[in-house]
Protein backbone atom coordinates (compact mmCIF):
# COMPACT_ATOMS: atom_id res chain seq x y z
CA UNK A 1 0.00 0.00 0.00
CA UNK A 2 1.30 3.07 -0.85
CA UNK A 3 1.92 5.65 1.98
CA UNK A 4 -0.42 8.09 3.48
CA UNK A 5 -1.33 9.75 6.01
CA UNK A 6 -4.90 10.33 4.49
CA UNK A 7 -6.32 7.07 5.22
CA UNK A 8 -5.32 5.24 8.18
CA UNK A 9 -5.20 1.38 8.25
CA UNK A 10 -4.57 -1.00 10.78
CA UNK A 11 -4.79 -4.99 11.17
CA UNK A 12 -6.14 -6.51 14.66
CA UNK A 13 -8.19 -9.62 15.04
CA UNK A 14 -9.03 -10.02 11.41
CA UNK A 15 -10.35 -6.68 11.32
CA UNK A 16 -8.62 -4.36 8.69
CA UNK A 17 -9.63 -0.62 9.64
CA UNK A 18 -9.50 1.92 7.43
CA UNK A 19 -9.97 5.64 8.67
CA UNK A 20 -10.26 7.82 6.33
CA UNK A 21 -7.99 10.81 7.83
CA UNK A 22 -8.37 14.44 6.30
CA UNK A 23 -10.85 15.90 8.88
CA UNK A 24 -9.85 19.40 8.50
CA UNK A 25 -11.60 18.94 4.54
CA UNK A 26 -14.54 16.39 6.62
CA UNK A 27 -11.99 13.59 4.73
CA UNK A 28 -13.08 14.99 1.50
CA UNK A 29 -11.70 12.87 -1.30
CA UNK A 30 -8.57 13.75 -2.95
CA UNK A 31 -6.53 11.81 -5.48
CA UNK A 32 -4.10 10.75 -2.81
CA UNK A 33 -7.12 9.46 -0.97
CA UNK A 34 -8.77 7.60 -3.32
CA UNK A 35 -5.28 5.89 -3.86
CA UNK A 36 -5.21 4.74 -0.17
CA UNK A 37 -8.46 3.75 0.16
CA UNK A 38 -8.34 1.50 -3.08
CA UNK A 39 -4.89 0.20 -1.49
CA UNK A 40 -7.27 -0.75 1.54
CA UNK A 41 -9.80 -2.76 -0.09
CA UNK A 42 -7.10 -4.18 -2.46
CA UNK A 43 -5.49 -5.35 0.15
CA UNK A 44 -8.43 -6.71 2.35
CA UNK A 45 -8.88 -8.63 -1.49
CA UNK A 46 -5.42 -10.15 -1.18
CA UNK A 47 -4.69 -10.54 2.10
CA UNK A 48 -6.24 -13.88 3.76
CA UNK A 49 -5.83 -12.51 7.58
CA UNK A 50 -8.51 -9.83 6.39
CA UNK A 51 -11.72 -10.98 7.42
CA UNK A 52 -13.08 -8.00 7.66
CA UNK A 53 -13.20 -4.01 7.19
CA UNK A 54 -14.03 -1.57 9.41
CA UNK A 55 -14.58 1.63 7.40
CA UNK A 56 -14.96 5.37 9.26
CA UNK A 57 -13.59 8.39 9.66
CA UNK A 58 -11.23 10.91 11.61
CA UNK A 59 -12.35 13.73 13.08
CA UNK A 60 -16.69 15.19 13.43
CA UNK A 61 -17.17 14.02 9.61
CA UNK A 62 -17.42 10.92 7.76
CA UNK A 63 -16.75 12.14 4.45
CA UNK A 64 -18.17 15.31 2.33
CA UNK A 65 -17.65 13.37 -0.92
CA UNK A 66 -15.14 15.13 -3.52
CA UNK A 67 -13.27 17.75 -2.84
CA UNK A 68 -14.41 20.50 -4.29
CA UNK A 69 -11.21 22.61 -3.63
CA UNK A 70 -9.25 20.27 -6.74
CA UNK A 71 -11.40 22.02 -9.46
CA UNK A 72 -11.63 25.58 -8.68
CA UNK A 73 -14.09 26.95 -11.53
CA UNK A 74 -12.56 30.14 -11.00
CA UNK A 75 -9.37 29.54 -12.24
CA UNK A 76 -10.69 29.55 -15.76
CA UNK A 77 -10.10 26.82 -18.65
CA UNK A 78 -11.53 24.00 -19.99
CA UNK A 79 -14.84 22.57 -18.18
CA UNK A 80 -13.47 19.10 -16.31
CA UNK A 81 -14.24 15.55 -17.47
CA UNK A 82 -15.96 14.39 -13.79
CA UNK A 83 -17.25 11.43 -15.82
CA UNK A 84 -13.16 10.26 -15.92
CA UNK A 85 -13.13 11.16 -12.00
CA UNK A 86 -16.30 8.77 -11.72
CA UNK A 87 -14.37 6.35 -13.92
CA UNK A 88 -10.83 6.12 -12.28
CA UNK A 89 -11.58 6.40 -8.80
CA UNK A 90 -15.11 6.09 -7.73
CA UNK A 91 -16.78 3.39 -10.23
CA UNK A 92 -13.80 1.28 -9.33
CA UNK A 93 -13.94 1.69 -4.98
CA UNK A 94 -17.67 1.15 -5.30
CA UNK A 95 -16.99 -2.53 -7.10
CA UNK A 96 -14.31 -2.98 -5.13
CA UNK A 97 -16.55 -2.68 -1.39
CA UNK A 98 -19.42 -5.03 -3.41
CA UNK A 99 -17.19 -7.75 -5.26
CA UNK A 100 -15.15 -8.02 -1.71
CA UNK A 101 -16.39 -11.30 -0.01
CA UNK A 102 -15.90 -10.54 3.55
CA UNK A 103 -17.99 -7.95 5.33
CA UNK A 104 -17.67 -4.70 5.38
CA UNK A 105 -18.76 -2.79 8.49
CA UNK A 106 -19.23 1.20 8.27
CA UNK A 107 -19.25 3.39 11.35
CA UNK A 108 -20.33 7.20 10.11
CA UNK A 109 -19.02 9.25 12.54
CA UNK A 110 -20.38 12.64 11.21
CA UNK A 111 -21.55 14.26 8.55
CA UNK A 112 -21.39 11.84 5.06
CA UNK A 113 -22.23 14.37 1.67
CA UNK A 114 -22.22 13.52 -2.00
CA UNK A 115 -20.29 10.33 -2.87
CA UNK A 116 -19.60 10.14 1.14
CA UNK A 117 -23.11 9.20 1.60
CA UNK A 118 -23.07 6.71 -1.41
CA UNK A 119 -20.01 5.09 -0.19
CA UNK A 120 -21.21 4.67 3.43
CA UNK A 121 -24.80 3.29 1.41
CA UNK A 122 -22.26 0.81 -0.26
CA UNK A 123 -20.95 -0.89 2.34
CA UNK A 124 -22.71 -4.24 4.04
CA UNK A 125 -23.69 -2.88 7.49
CA UNK A 126 -23.77 0.91 8.31
CA UNK A 127 -23.94 2.35 11.46
CA UNK A 128 -24.13 5.78 12.33
CA UNK A 129 -23.87 7.62 15.00
CA UNK A 130 -27.06 9.74 15.77
CA UNK A 131 -25.74 13.27 15.06
CA UNK A 132 -24.74 12.07 11.78
CA UNK A 133 -26.55 13.56 8.73
CA UNK A 134 -26.48 11.93 5.37
CA UNK A 135 -27.15 14.54 2.82
CA UNK A 136 -27.13 13.61 -0.73
CA UNK A 137 -25.18 17.10 -1.95
CA UNK A 138 -24.99 16.92 -5.78
CA UNK A 139 -28.09 18.86 -6.18
CA UNK A 140 -26.87 21.93 -5.10
CA UNK A 141 -23.90 21.96 -7.26
CA UNK A 142 -26.07 20.76 -10.18
CA UNK A 143 -24.84 17.29 -10.21
CA UNK A 144 -25.83 13.79 -9.92
CA UNK A 145 -25.30 11.10 -7.34
CA UNK A 146 -22.72 8.96 -7.86
CA UNK A 147 -20.89 6.21 -6.18
CA UNK A 148 -24.14 4.17 -6.56
CA UNK A 149 -26.28 6.15 -5.23
CA UNK A 150 -29.11 6.22 -8.19
CA UNK A 151 -28.85 2.47 -7.69
CA UNK A 152 -28.59 1.90 -3.74
CA UNK A 153 -31.32 4.43 -2.98
CA UNK A 154 -33.97 3.89 -4.66
CA UNK A 155 -33.55 -0.63 -4.22
CA UNK A 156 -33.04 0.58 -0.28
CA UNK A 157 -36.02 3.06 0.06
CA UNK A 158 -38.09 3.31 -2.90
CA UNK A 159 -38.67 5.76 -5.77
CA UNK A 160 -40.67 8.58 -3.49
CA UNK A 161 -37.79 8.98 -0.95
CA UNK A 162 -34.88 8.53 -3.26
CA UNK A 163 -36.19 11.35 -5.40
CA UNK A 164 -37.11 13.58 -2.64
CA UNK A 165 -33.36 13.38 -1.10
CA UNK A 166 -31.21 13.52 -4.49
CA UNK A 167 -33.93 16.68 -5.62
CA UNK A 168 -33.40 18.49 -2.59
CA UNK A 169 -30.41 17.67 -0.81
CA UNK A 170 -31.95 17.84 2.43
CA UNK A 171 -30.04 16.24 5.48
CA UNK A 172 -31.29 13.14 6.35
CA UNK A 173 -30.71 12.13 10.27
CA UNK A 174 -29.02 8.75 10.93
CA UNK A 175 -31.90 7.99 12.87
CA UNK A 176 -34.56 7.95 10.15
CA UNK A 177 -32.22 6.52 7.44
CA UNK A 178 -32.33 3.47 10.18
CA UNK A 179 -35.90 3.52 10.52
CA UNK A 180 -35.85 3.82 6.60
CA UNK A 181 -33.84 0.97 6.30
CA UNK A 182 -31.05 2.92 4.54
CA UNK A 183 -28.49 1.97 7.25
CA UNK A 184 -28.34 -0.92 9.84
CA UNK A 185 -28.67 1.40 12.85
CA UNK A 186 -28.12 4.44 14.90
CA UNK A 187 -26.41 4.39 17.94
CA UNK A 188 -25.02 6.90 20.69
CA UNK A 189 -21.95 8.97 19.57
CA UNK A 190 -19.62 7.82 22.24
CA UNK A 191 -20.51 4.44 21.09
CA UNK A 192 -19.88 4.29 17.75
CA UNK A 193 -16.54 3.03 17.69
CA UNK A 194 -17.30 0.31 20.42
CA UNK A 195 -20.14 -1.11 18.76
CA UNK A 196 -18.93 -1.13 15.01
CA UNK A 197 -15.18 -2.72 16.45
CA UNK A 198 -17.25 -5.04 18.46
CA UNK A 199 -19.10 -6.22 15.36
CA UNK A 200 -16.99 -6.26 12.83
CA UNK A 201 -14.13 -8.20 15.11
CA UNK A 202 -17.54 -10.50 15.75
CA UNK A 203 -17.87 -11.15 11.40
CA UNK A 204 -14.20 -11.32 11.39
CA UNK A 205 -14.41 -14.47 13.56
CA UNK A 206 -17.18 -15.64 11.73
CA UNK A 207 -16.89 -18.63 8.55
CA UNK A 208 -16.17 -16.26 6.44
CA UNK A 209 -16.23 -18.26 3.09
CA UNK A 210 -19.79 -18.18 4.18
CA UNK A 211 -20.19 -14.96 5.09
CA UNK A 212 -18.69 -13.97 1.69
CA UNK A 213 -21.23 -16.02 -0.25
CA UNK A 214 -23.96 -15.11 1.48
CA UNK A 215 -23.18 -11.01 0.45
CA UNK A 216 -23.25 -12.68 -3.04
CA UNK A 217 -26.04 -14.00 -2.97
CA UNK A 218 -28.00 -10.95 -1.83
CA UNK A 219 -26.12 -8.64 -4.20
CA UNK A 220 -26.93 -11.39 -7.16
CA UNK A 221 -30.73 -11.21 -6.01
CA UNK A 222 -31.51 -7.29 -7.28
CA UNK A 223 -30.78 -8.31 -11.13
CA UNK A 224 -32.00 -12.20 -10.72
CA UNK A 225 -35.11 -13.46 -11.09
CA UNK A 226 -36.58 -16.10 -8.21
CA UNK A 227 -35.82 -19.11 -10.38
CA UNK A 228 -32.04 -18.03 -11.22
CA UNK A 229 -31.55 -16.83 -7.19
CA UNK A 230 -32.51 -20.78 -6.01
CA UNK A 231 -30.17 -21.96 -7.96
CA UNK A 232 -27.70 -19.85 -7.46
CA UNK A 233 -28.57 -20.73 -3.43
CA UNK A 234 -28.12 -24.31 -4.66
CA UNK A 235 -24.80 -23.39 -6.29
CA UNK A 236 -23.62 -21.56 -3.47
CA UNK A 237 -24.98 -24.12 -0.53
CA UNK A 238 -22.54 -26.88 -2.22
CA UNK A 239 -19.58 -24.72 -1.94
CA UNK A 240 -20.00 -23.58 1.57
CA UNK A 241 -20.76 -27.25 2.13
CA UNK A 242 -17.46 -28.33 1.37
CA UNK A 243 -15.82 -25.58 3.43
CA UNK A 244 -13.88 -26.07 6.88
CA UNK A 245 -15.98 -23.40 8.53
CA UNK A 246 -18.69 -25.69 7.82
CA UNK A 247 -17.63 -28.47 9.17
CA UNK A 248 -16.38 -27.13 12.52
CA UNK A 249 -19.80 -25.66 12.71
CA UNK A 250 -21.36 -28.51 13.01
CA UNK A 251 -18.99 -30.49 14.99
CA UNK A 252 -19.48 -27.75 17.34
CA UNK A 253 -22.91 -27.42 17.68
CA UNK A 254 -22.84 -31.14 18.39
CA UNK A 255 -20.53 -31.39 20.87
CA UNK A 256 -22.11 -28.54 22.34
CA UNK A 257 -19.19 -26.16 21.89
CA UNK A 258 -18.11 -22.62 20.39
CA UNK A 259 -17.17 -23.02 17.07
CA UNK A 260 -13.80 -21.84 16.06
CA UNK A 261 -13.74 -20.54 12.37
CA UNK A 262 -10.75 -20.44 10.29
CA UNK A 263 -12.03 -18.73 7.52
CA UNK A 264 -11.83 -21.35 4.97
C1 LIG B 1 -14.71 20.73 1.97
C2 LIG B 1 -15.72 19.91 1.45
C3 LIG B 1 -15.58 19.41 0.15
C4 LIG B 1 -13.55 20.53 0.02
C5 LIG B 1 -16.29 20.49 3.43
N1 LIG B 1 -14.47 19.76 -0.53
N2 LIG B 1 -13.64 21.06 1.25
C6 LIG B 1 -17.59 13.20 -8.13
C7 LIG B 1 -16.81 13.47 -9.29
C8 LIG B 1 -16.12 14.65 -9.47
C9 LIG B 1 -16.42 15.86 -8.98
C10 LIG B 1 -17.47 16.18 -8.16
O1 LIG B 1 -18.02 15.33 -7.25
C11 LIG B 1 -18.16 14.01 -7.23
C12 LIG B 1 -18.93 13.45 -6.18
C13 LIG B 1 -19.33 14.34 -5.02
O2 LIG B 1 -19.09 13.96 -3.92
S1 LIG B 1 -20.17 15.79 -5.34
C14 LIG B 1 -20.55 16.38 -3.74
C15 LIG B 1 -19.38 17.08 -3.10
N3 LIG B 1 -19.68 17.45 -1.74
C16 LIG B 1 -20.44 18.49 -1.40
O3 LIG B 1 -20.98 19.20 -2.20
C17 LIG B 1 -20.50 18.80 0.07
C18 LIG B 1 -19.81 20.11 0.39
N4 LIG B 1 -19.79 20.35 1.83
C19 LIG B 1 -20.82 20.80 2.51
O4 LIG B 1 -21.91 21.02 1.99
C20 LIG B 1 -20.62 21.02 3.97
O5 LIG B 1 -19.26 21.14 4.22
C21 LIG B 1 -21.22 19.90 4.86
C22 LIG B 1 -22.75 19.97 4.81
C23 LIG B 1 -20.72 18.52 4.42
C24 LIG B 1 -20.76 20.12 6.31
O6 LIG B 1 -21.07 21.42 6.72
P1 LIG B 1 -20.42 22.04 8.04
O7 LIG B 1 -20.56 21.04 9.15
O8 LIG B 1 -21.02 23.38 8.22
O9 LIG B 1 -18.84 22.15 7.74
P2 LIG B 1 -18.09 23.21 6.80
O10 LIG B 1 -18.87 23.46 5.58
O11 LIG B 1 -17.71 24.40 7.64
O12 LIG B 1 -16.76 22.38 6.38
C25 LIG B 1 -15.63 22.29 7.24
C26 LIG B 1 -14.40 22.45 6.37
O13 LIG B 1 -14.38 21.37 5.42
C27 LIG B 1 -14.45 23.75 5.55
O14 LIG B 1 -13.14 24.17 5.39
P3 LIG B 1 -12.60 25.52 6.14
O15 LIG B 1 -11.19 25.64 5.66
O16 LIG B 1 -13.50 26.62 5.73
O17 LIG B 1 -12.72 25.18 7.60
C28 LIG B 1 -15.00 23.29 4.23
O18 LIG B 1 -14.63 24.11 3.17
C29 LIG B 1 -14.34 21.92 4.09
N5 LIG B 1 -15.11 21.06 3.21
N6 LIG B 1 -16.68 19.79 2.39
N7 LIG B 1 -16.47 18.58 -0.41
Amino acid sequence: MPESETVLSALADGVLRLTLNRPDKLNAFNEEMHLALRAGFERAHEDRSVRAVLLTGAGRGFSAGQDLGDRDPRKGGAAPDLGHTIETFYNPLVRLIRSLEKPVVCAVNGVAAGAGANIAFTCDITLAARSARFIQAFAKIGLVPDSGGTWSLPRLLGEARAKALALTAEPLDAETAANWGLIWKAVDDATLLDEAGALATRLAAGPTMGLGLTKRAIQAAATNSLDQQLDLERDLQRQAGRSGDYAEGVTAFLEKRKPEFKGQ
